[in-house]
């Protein structure tokens, strides 16, 4: 079977031929692959290429592909049902993992997916402060809700416009868009709408934009003009959250966030995502308060155990020091390559995710992440492939690293890399 055949019926039957855009390399130009199995740090396609896997499903994947102790719990449990609709143990031992984890987190609620924490996120804000106006900033991604696919408009404090259509225009305008990085324009904002403000959405080190890191002052700025105007903060965590530590960005830069959304690495790989916060917050909650949130398949059970036997692994292990090392070697190997090259670059890394922007400007915002060349970007995606490297396949993404990448996959990768720029 050819990649380029199947992709061809996915895309007879599916818009795109995908569940979801960015895996149809559009940003990148050339045919997506379609995957057949994946092991640790490696990846096969449908034709039997074998890739060293930097793209890591996105980011869930801190243990690896298939983990044999996320595996055997998920089968084990799939014996004794996959869904109950009804509250099961392993809720409440994900829940006390995740409780325990992170200090500003006293009490949370399973979803399915990023998306749906976020939302219910902004829904119980909003519920909880009364007020109507949400803050976002210009670059973060925080899945596909409808009062979060909003741009920036023209202007400072700038009213959002839809980002999509579907996304009405009144619904668009109760989203303030300011720049990451930008605590004039966030006060700037809050002279102007304080009051209405229910909140707040940030991600704390971000990685939609590619990974672009919080300047010193910026997130404590978040925390002190929120607090002044009564308004809440989200952090969300869905990328951060046990990657960057045990308990995530808010640990790393000691921050204690009034709801924390969380997701992929949370469920190991299973669809999952999470809320959480202080108790008088999340006490407002359905069916305990009255911001109604409900999921069929919240709380199942395979995605709980596989939450809770990647978590447990990940606590055991404790690999954040030895995830940095491999990976600063791997970015460290990356720049001599370009540099060699004489290819201007950019690389913004923390922990065990980065990115590499082809711009000679430091990349600290949307708009200078935006002056990165993305047509070289692309190529340099597709010979990477080629070589049998997968990175993301957008330029705005984060590689990850995992307990799986051995010293030997940094060497091997960068043998490839090095042939892959050689022809760039
Ligand atoms: P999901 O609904 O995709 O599970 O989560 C949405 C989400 C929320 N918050 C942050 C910080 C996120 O990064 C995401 C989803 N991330 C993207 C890629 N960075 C998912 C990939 C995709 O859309 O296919």
């Amino acid at each position: 079977m050819k990649n380029s055949e199947l992709f061809q019926r996915a895309k007879s039957l599916m818009p795109g031929g995908v569940s979801s855009p960015v895996r149809a390399f559009k940003a990148v130009g050339g045919e997506p692959i379609l995957v057949a199995r994946a092991q640790g740090s490696r990846l096969w396609d449908v034709e039997g290429k074998e890739y060293i896997d930097f793209l890591m499903s996105w980011g869930p994947l801190i243990l690896g592909h298939a983990h044999p102790a996320v595996v055997s719990a998920v089968s084990e449990q799939a014996q004794k049902g996959l869904s109950y609709g009804l509250t099961n143990i392993h809720e409440i031992t994900l829940a006390e993992l995740v409780v325990s984890s992170m200090p500003s987190v006293e009490m949370v609620r399973f979803v399915s997916s990023g998306t749906e924490a976020t939302m219910s996120a902004i829904r119980l804000a909003r519920g909880y402060t009364g007020r109507r106006y949400v803050v976002k900033f210009d670059g973060c991604y925080h899945g596909h809700g409808d009062a979060l696919l909003v741009s920036a408009g023209s202007g400072v404090a700038t009213l959002g416009i839809p980002g999509t259509p579907g996304v009405p225009e009144e619904v668009a305008r109760l989203t303030l868009v300011v720049p990451y990085n930008d605590v004039e324009a966030l006060e700037e904002v809050f002279r102007r709408y304080g009051e209405e403000i229910a909140c707040v959405i940030v991600e704390p080190v971000a990685g939609n934009m590619g990974v672009v890191l919080p300047k010193e002052g910026f997130l404590e700025a978040i925390r002190d003009i929120t607090r002044s105007y009564g308004a809440l903060v989200i952090c969300d965590e869905v990328i951060t959250n046990f990657r960057l530590s045990k308990g995530g960005a808010q640990e790393l830069f000691d921050r204690d966030p009034d709801i924390t959304c969380m997701g992929k690495i949370i469920g190991g790989g299973m669809p999952l995502g999470a809320y959480g916060g202080r108790r008088e917050v999340m006490e407002k909650v359905a069916p305990e308060g009255p911001v109604y949130q409900a999921g069929t398949l919240s709380g199942n059970p395979l995605s709980m155990v596989a939450g809770i036997a990647t978590l447990r692994e990940l606590f055991r292990l404790n690999p954040y020091e030895e995830l940095e090392r491999l990976t600063k070697k791997l970015t460290s190997g990356i720049g001599e390559v370009l540099s060699r090259k004489g290819i201007a670059h950019r690389i913004n890394q923390i922990a065990s995710m980065f990115t590499i922007f082809f711009t000679e400007k430091e990349v600290y915002d949307y708009q200078t992440a935006k002056s990165s060349d993305r047509e070289l970007f692309g190529r340099f995606f597709r010979l990477l492939l080629k070589e049998g490297v997968l990175i993301p396949p957008a330029q705005f993404e984060a590689w990850f690293l995992s307990t799986a990448h051995t010293e030997e996959d940094i060497d091997l990768a960068l043998e490839r890399i090095e042939r892959a720029v050689a022809s760039l």
